[in-house]
């Protein structure tokens, strides 16, 4: 009794984080993202390497924000500053109440850094990552 149950759990479980899995890992070339004061909605990205993706974004919040993504193997330390703006990979700002469409080449495979490069949004936690996998 008690061991099935347990089974039963680990297996409902499993479900969930596959299920999870399953919704938020499939590449896209087509992002969209909505910037709130001070976050990024959603705030996991995957797309394929090398390809070219369009990214629309709209700004809800009511101060600049930014779309910035950092390079492979460097992040922001404490703070986002000068010392960042040599390792961003591509970025995109948007005005509040507007919205933008534009496009970048996805960069190699791995983990990449997703920051709000306006002055305090990094340190008030806006912040996401964008995976990208081998096509
Ligand atoms: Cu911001």
């Amino acid at each position: 009794m008690k061991k099935s149950f347990l089974l039963l759990v680990v297996v409902l479980m499993m479900s969930l984080v596959l299920s999870a899995c399953g919704a938020g890992n499939a590449p896209t070339t087509n992002l969209k993202v909505e910037f709130t004061d001070f976050t990024f909605t959603p705030d996991i990205f995957v797309v394929p390497a090398g390809q070219e993706i369009t990214i629309t974004a709209k700004n809800a919040g009511a101060v600049e924000h930014e779309f910035v993504i950092m390079k492979l193997g460097t992040t922001v330390g404490e703070d986002f500053g000068d010392e960042d703006e040599e390792n961003i990979y591509w970025e995109v700002e948007v005005q509040p109440g507007e919205s933008a469409t534009a496009t970048f080449t996805a960069p190699e495979a791995g983990e990449y850094q997703i920051v709000c490069g306006t002055e305090g949004h990094f340190v008030a936690g806006m912040v996401g990552s964008m995976t990208v996998v081998a096509p």
